[in-house]
């Protein structure tokens, strides 16, 4: 019978260096001869980034609802467990993820003030009892990620989604929120120190995954 793969997800507020990290932990793991699916929320599937561009679109003429929101994250993860992770997983791949379910009880829960009861109900119904066998949370004082995201923004011309247009005020209460999350299940969660040059984050992620990975394999 093919052992199930293992999935991993990294998370942490805007410009804390996920997507650069998301590469990075596959890179590690596909070096170990594992067959890694490297994807992303919202988003990871036709349908998902249909789901992601709506969700990003600051559309200034019609403010979305908070529910609407919380809806659309959860539709996009049903198609994504459905058409990427489950069946990665059951053919022993391993799945890493850029953001999954903490994000939406971060910034549907802390930033938007959703009841973590009300997102947890929707967590139940969607993922039936799935969740990640890792979370590398990248923690870092909002202000630093956002000098990093900015200058991202300035090099590659891009606009401000939904999102990151929000103010200080939102982004404190997300990082509370993950931080809060990962106090609760620290024999899921890593929290790495992501305010430190790149070399010293990958050390970080590195360490954690020699330790976990070996446990596993
Ligand atoms: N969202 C939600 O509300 N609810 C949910 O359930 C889910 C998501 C799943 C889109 O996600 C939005 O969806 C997100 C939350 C919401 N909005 N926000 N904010 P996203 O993941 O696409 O958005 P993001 O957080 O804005 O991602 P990002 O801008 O791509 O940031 P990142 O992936 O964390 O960082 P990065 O692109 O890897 O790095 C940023 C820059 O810093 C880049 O130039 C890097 O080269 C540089 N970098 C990275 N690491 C370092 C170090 N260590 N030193 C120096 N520079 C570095």
């Amino acid at each position: 019978m093919t052992k199930r793969g293992r999935f991993i997800t990294l998370e942490g507020g805007e410009g804390v260096g996920k997507s650069t990290n998301v590469s990075f932990v596959a890179e590690c793991l596909e070096a170990q001869g594992l067959e890694v699916v490297r994807t992303r929320e919202p988003g990871g599937t036709v349908r998902g980034e249909a789901i992601r561009a709506l969700l990003l679109d600051p559309a200034p003429q019609e403010p979305l609802h908070v529910d609407a929101e919380l809806l659309l994250m959860f539709a996009a993860r049903a198609q994504h467990l459905a058409e990427k992770i489950l069946p990665a997983l059951a053919r022993g791949a391993w799945v890493v993820c850029d953001r999954f379910t903490d994000a939406t009880f971060a910034y549907q829960g802390g930033g938007r003030g959703i009841a973590k009861e009300r997102i947890a109900v929707l967590e139940a119904f969607v993922q039936q009892g799935l969740a990640p066998d890792l979370t590398l949370l990248l923690d870092m004082p909002k202000e630093a990620a956002t000098k990093r995201l900015e200058s991202r923004l300035n090099d590659r011309q891009e606009q401000r989604d939904r999102f990151e247009k929000e103010q200080g005020d939102f982004f404190q209460a997300v990082r509370e929120a993950y931080l809060a999350r990962a106090a609760q299940a620290p024999e899921r969660f890593a929290v790495i120190d992501a305010q430190h040059a790149l070399v010293d984050v990958q050390a970080q992620i590195e360490q954690t995954l020699s330790a976990r990975v070996t446990a596993w394999c």
